[in-house]
This record gives structure tokens, C-alpha cells and sequence, in this order.
């Protein structure tokens, strides 16, 4: 029986219903073609995530891992291709910590790439009416840096997925608001990923995913 470990995030900023963390939450305990899901939130913290996501890995033993986190701005789920050895933060963490090109882990590879079937996850989205896409950055905040966590500590297949803003999130902007999706096509499309992925063998599928800039 195959384990899938899926973390999603805590509160942060602006996001103060992450639903990501939602999404987490909701698939916990849940089944998808034989493998067991098991939902973790993790702390928008540089410093805990490290911790929380090493022993979520050392319990679960899981044989895949999919992170994800909210990328508000974003007009539909994106499958991240590559996460990089790189902590250039935006915004502070929830403990106001901000690194500037400091690395993830010292001395660890520049990147890695996702060991998920990203052009098949992109395919079935697509094939289900779900607009998503493959995206060439991760950034340089948590996502990236738990991206990249999560190819670091295990020999799981990992990856990692952005979802957009909700509509609830994209109502509270000041001016434009940003692109929306609810939470429940949301959480369809993360459990597609995860099902895709654990019912993919071989090669990822040979498919353009590539941008431009
Ligand atoms: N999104 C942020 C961090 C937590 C989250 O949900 C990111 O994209 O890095």
C-alpha cells in the first residue's frame, strides 16, 4: 500500500485562510486509486518548516510527496517543474523572518527538478476541464524552499503544486481582484495530481510545457 504525504500551509500575510492548508486538511485520511493520503499543514516559518516536514517524512515513509501552497495571483493550479537552492524572501515569514540569497541548505545541489509526471498531471487536469499548467518557477519563498525540503530529505517522488486564490480571498482585494477558483474545484485538482501521480509508471508523458520567459 502506498503513501502519499500531502502538506499544504498555515496562515501568512495576506492569506489568512490558506487554502492550501484546506485542501491539506480535507484529503487527509482519504484514499485515491489505492494509496493512502495523509494531509499535513506546515508552518509558514523558514526556520519550523524544515523540522515539521523531516518528521512528517521520518512517520509517514511516504513513496510520493506533493506540496502545496497558494500562489495568489495565479489564474489556475500550475505544477512546479524545478525548485532552486535559493531563500530571496519577498515578504517576512510569519515569524518576520526575511533571508536574502541565503540557501536552502548549505552545500546542497542549485536545484532540484519535481520527480512527479508533471506533463501527465497537466494533461489530466486538462482532460477534466481544469485550466492548469506547468510553471517554470516555484519563487524564491516557502513553497520553493519546501519544494525543494522535500526532494532533499526523502526518495520519495516529490513535487509541488500552486493553487490560485479562492473567490472569498480574490472578494477582500482593495482594487483588481486576482483570479479565483474554488475551493472545491481546488481540491479536485490536487487530488488529480496525486491520483495521476501514483497511477503513472515510466517516462512523463512528452508534451510542451516551456515558456518563453
Ligand atoms: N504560498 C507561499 C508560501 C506558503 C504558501 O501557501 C509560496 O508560494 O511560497
Amino acid at each position: 500500500m502506498s503513501r502519499v504525504l500531502l502538506t499544504g500551509f498555515g496562515a501568512y500575510a495576506e492569506e489568512s485562510d490558506n487554502p492550501s492548508g484546506s485542501i491539506a486538511r480535507r484529503l487527509d485520511g482519504g484514499r485515491v486509486d489505492g494509496a493512502d493520503i495523509i494531509g499535513r499543514v506546515l508552518p509558514v516559518d523558514t526556520e519550523g518548516v524544515r523540522a515539521a516536514l523531516a518528521e512528517a517524512i521520518d512517520e509517514i515513509r511516504p513513496e510520493v510527496v506533493v506540496v502545496t501552497g497558494v500562489a495568489p495571483g495565479r489564474p489556475s493550479p500550475s505544477v512546479e517543474r524545478v525548485a532552486i537552492n535559493v531563500r530571496d524572501f519577498p515578504i517576512p515569514d510569519i515569524n518576520g523572518r526575511a533571508p536574502i540569497d541565503q540557501p536552502v541548505e548549505a552545500g546542497g545541489p542549485e536545484a532540484y527538478l519535481s520527480t512527479l509526471p508533471i506533463k501527465a498531471i497537466v494533461d489530466g487536469w486538462r482532460a477534466k476541464g481544469i485550466p492548469g499548467y506547468v510553471s517554470n518557477t516555484a519563487g524564491t519563498y516557502l513553497c520553493n524552499q519546501t519544494f525543494y525540503l522535500a526532494r532533499h530529505l526523502s526518495r520519495a517522488r516529490a513535487g509541488m503544486v500552486h493553487v490560485p486564490a479562492t473567490p472569498p480571498r480574490a472578494a477582500s482585494a482593495a482594487l483588481l481582484p486576482p483570479p479565483s477558483m474554488s475551493l472545491v474545484d481546488l481540491e479536485e485538482a490536487v487530488r488529480l495530481a496525486v491520483s495521476i501521480t501514483v497511477g503513472h509508471r515510466g517516462p512523463d508523458l512528452l508534451l510542451g510545457g516551456g515558456a518563453i520567459s
